[in-house]
């Protein structure tokens, strides 16, 4: 494979960037905010930036490239395909659990919902998140659809879900802007307290995450090499 050893450092950048993300949406609510819990509070709703930061930023990127890593161009095809959309079944779960939490959260203060732009994108994301996932499924593994049907459906596959992975990280930006502003109060966003500037730092490693994956992805030399009847 060409740039084997720049592929590796890619992806070791990419897990680093999007394991230190995780962490520090788990600092962010447990050690900022209240912490997690399942009772309409505001610890509730704790679990939508983790959810979101682990599911639908991370296990989906993963999903992305798992066909480009290269020790796996010797596993079958199908299996690969099922890891593809196994992952990307679990990241639409986390991604859905995780509006479930702000919607109960909101319900229980009577905080209105879906007022926000981040709420709008939010949720066509994850409409189209899970449509896409649907028809990859319907199209690429149940074996009725013809190959010039696959062959045509590929690249808007590929346009699709690059373009919802960047569009979900531009609305986590969105959604982390929006909570510092209205959770940041004494001292405010504005003050610079260490709350905003970890959480700035999570919003700067999704972006970086998001580059590395994007990068990763739309390298031609990276793809997985065709094989015959696959
Ligand atoms: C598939 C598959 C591919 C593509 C190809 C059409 O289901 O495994 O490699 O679709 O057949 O581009």
């Amino acid at each position: 494979m060409e740039g084997y050893g720049r592929f590796l450092a890619l992806l070791a950048s990419a897990l680093l960037a999007g394991f230190v993300s995780v962490i520090f949406s788990l600092v962010w609510v447990f050690h900022y905010r209240e912490g997690l819990s399942w009772d309409g509070s505001a610890r509730e709703f704790n679990w939508h930036p983790v959810l979101v930061v682990t599911g639908f930023v991370f296990i989906q990127g993963i999903a992305i490239i798992v066909y480009r890593l290269p020790w796996t161009w010797k596993c079958s095809k199908l299996l690969m395909k099922f890891i593809h959309a196994g992952l990307n079944t679990i990241a639409m779960i986390l991604a859905i659990v995780s509006m479930v939490a702000v919607f109960e959260y909101h319900n229980a203060r009577n905080i209105p919902n879906m007022y926000s732009l981040h709420s709008w994108i939010g949720l066509a994301a994850v409409i189209f998140y899970s449509l896409q996932l649907f028809l990859g499924f319907a199209v690429f593994l149940l074996p009725f659809a013809p190959v010039p049907l696959r062959a045509a459906f590929m690249p808007i596959h590929v346009y699709l879900g690059l373009t919802i992975f960047a569009t979900v990280i531009a609305t986590a930006l969105m959604g982390i802007t929006e909570k510092l502003i209205f959770s940041l109060k004494n001292p405010a966003y504005s003050a610079s307290p260490p709350e905003a500037t970890l959480v700035n730092c999570l919003g700067l490693l999704l972006v970086i995450f998001g580059a590395l994956i994007l990068w990763m992805a739309s390298r031609p030399h990276w793809k997985r090499p065709p094989e015959e009847n696959a």
